[in-house]
């Protein structure tokens, strides 16, 4: 990890600081951070080489995860999928990363939860780190199974909440339509078939890609586009 160091120490940064590594579920807040026109720094947190659990990333964020935003003005940076976007959507409010108040804004924050709470963390998370919930090869092959299951059910209850064209949350694109799009481009990473089998996800993240501040999440982390 190099840079900006932001979190529990006394330094402040200077300008918002996006601790991410490439194609996480940290590009979620780079393409919201892009919708949002801010003025942000980034630092890289390479987790298949254990950057997110050393001890210097610890002082970060104690939880080992990416992302984490640092804030200027803050000791502690924030982290949390859920709540960095709850955050940016206050500091921008003209970006639209979340209905701005009232159930719409309680909807988006269930949609975001169920996304991070089932697919990632019930789904993916076992999935792709299954020595973290079972001892052995066999008991490891049967999480990464169940965890499959649970990413498509998730994927499931995405299909069902979206409408053919538009966004998540409406007209507008927000932080929903932003992970819906990492998740999904996760899938290839499984057997599972987004395009066939998820067709209404498959457009909105064909949407989401072709989003001005999406292309340019993508290069700055060197990703290819992969919908539509
Ligand atoms: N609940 C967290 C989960 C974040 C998370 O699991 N991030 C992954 C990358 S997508 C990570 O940092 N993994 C590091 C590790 O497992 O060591 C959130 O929603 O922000």
């Amino acid at each position: 990890m190099r840079g900006d160091t932001g979190g529990r120490t006394r330094r402040l940064t200077e300008k918002l600081n996006l601790y991410y590594d490439r194609a996480a579920c940290s590009l979620g807040v780079r393409i919201a951070l892009e919708a949002a026109g801010a003025d942000y720094a980034d630092t890289r947190v390479a987790i298949r080489k254990g950057e997110a659990q050393a001890p210097e990333y610890l002082k970060v964020n104690p939880a080992g995860r990416v992302p984490s935003l640092a804030i200027p003005g803050e000791t502690e940076a924030l982290g949390e999928l859920v709540a960095i976007f709850s955050w940016l959507a206050e500091r921008f409010p003209d970006a639209g990363l979340l209905p701005p108040s009232g159930i719409e804004r309680a909807r988006a924050l269930s949609f975001l939860s169920m996304l991070a709470t089932h697919i990632h963390a019930s789904g993916f998370g076992p999935f792709f780190r299954p020595q973290r919930f079972a001892a052995g090869d066999e008991a490891q092959k049967d999480v990464q199974a169940q965890s499959l299951a649970t990413v498509a059910d998730g994927y499931r209850q995405i299909e069902a909440r979206l409408g053919s064209d538009g966004f998540a949350m409406g007209a507008q694109p927000s932080a929903v339509d932003y992970m819906i799009y990492v998740y999904g481009r996760w899938g290839a990473a499984t057997p599972i078939k987004v395009a066939e089998d998820y067709p209404r996800m498959a457009a909105l993240m064909a949407r989401v890609e072709a989003l001005p501040q999406t292309k340019a999440a993508l290069e700055k982390e060197g990703l290819p586009t992969v919908a539509g």
